[in-house]
């Protein structure tokens, strides 16, 4: 296998191991019963099910889920038509150190480049977030000319993916013993993004990863990958790399940082990070469930008492961003932000 630029090159202990294992454990949550109103009972048995898979494992995948097949295969191939553009025509769209939407190749986590390229879009209304320096960054989705039905793709989409984060935030609350709506309120106004990934091949796939290991600062991420493979995740129970082996049509579902928090730990934000192929491209489509960057994140006050006392500090979640956002764009030499730092 050839050699790859040293700034891709993970330190030896994050390399990946080719001898793959897969994890069949990875719960497949069968989401059929949201759509027959009067069955209590498969109902309750959905919300263990989902409560076990984010106490066990911090990932599942959902089928049966509402997202029309044919959504998912529009964007699917609008993405690799965009990825297909010249370098010329994607630094067109390219994100800058004012907008951060847009095309870009040179992401870092973990302070190690990542082996893909990305496009990353926002479904609000063109907007400014504050950061947490006080500075203002425009939110605004930039489209190659060339390309309309990437647009119509991405939107269509995203509406999808934003009725499938209700639901899976329903179902959520349910599982914590929360009243059904209890956590909608935080998706009133959101700043969710949309990313298209393309993880080329690689010559090195045994020093690279498409992303470094990670865990997800958002509440929960909506993942769709193609039938290559190349997501691991790290096992709960003995620490792990495990393969998440595609389902088709299924969506991966991860806990991020903030429900890690809402919930005072109840559930886990789990590491994970992207294997890349030597003769493969591989696309996933990440939905990134937010609250609002101006949303200030701790403990649920219902999930707190005497016995079980809040673990976190309150931090405002657009800090967060800011301050992870970085160390996405270049190397530094400290780690990033996580909210370790905000323990009690
Ligand atoms: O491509 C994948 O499977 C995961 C992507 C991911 O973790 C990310 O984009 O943050």
């Amino acid at each position: 296998m050839g050699e790859v630029d040293p700034a891709f090159v993970q330190a030896v202990e994050h390399q990946p191991k080719l001898n793959i294992i897969e994890a069949e454990g990875i719960p497949v949550i069968d989401l059929s019963p949201l759509n027959s109103t009067d069955n209590d009972a498969e109902l309750s048995s959905l919300v263990s099910e989902i409560g076990d898979a984010c106490k066990n494992w911090g990932f599942f995948q959902v089928i049966n889920h509402g997202v029309p097949l044919k959504q998912r295969e529009k964007i699917e191939s609008a993405s690799r038509k965009f990825f297909a553009l010249s370098k010329e025509e994607k630094k067109k769209v390219s994100r800058d150190d004012v907008n951060p939407m847009g095309y870009y190749d040179t992401e870092h986590t973990k302070n190690v480049r990542d082996w893909k390229e990305v496009f990353d879009l926002t479904f609000k209304k063109p907007t400014t977030s504050e950061s947490g320096e006080n500075e203002l960054n425009l939110l605004m989705n930039q489209w190659p000319q060339d390309l309309p039905e990437l647009r119509e793709a991405c939107e269509e989409y995203a509406e999808e993916m934003i009725k499938l984060a209700y639901k899976l935030l329903e179902l959520i609350a349910l599982s914590l013993g929360l009243p059904r709506t209890r956590l909608n309120g935080f998706l009133t106004d959101h700043g969710s993004f949309l990313r298209l990934n393309r993880y080329p091949p690689c010559p090195a796939p045994h020093l690279v990863l498409g992303v470094g290991r990670h865990k997800d600062p958002n509440s929960f991420t909506i993942l769709a990958q193609d039938d290559v493979g190349g997501l691991e995740v790290k096992r709960k129970i003995d620490g792990e790399w495990v393969l998440v082996k595609p389902t088709p049509s299924a969506y991966i579902i991860n806990i991020g940082d903030i429900i890690q928090v809402w919930s005072n730990d109840k559930y886990e934000s789990v590491e994970h990070r992207v294997m890349v192929n030597v003769d493969k491209e591989r696309i996933s489509i990440p939905f990134f469930v937010n609250p609002p960057t101006s949303t200030w994140i701790e403990p649920l006050d219902e999930l707190i008492d005497e016995p079980n006392p809040a673990r976190y500090k309150a931090y405002n979640y657009g800090e967060f961003l800011a301050a992870r956002a970085r160390s996405n764009y270049e190397k530094l030499d400290v780690e990033n932000i996580q909210i370790s730092h905000y323990r009690i």
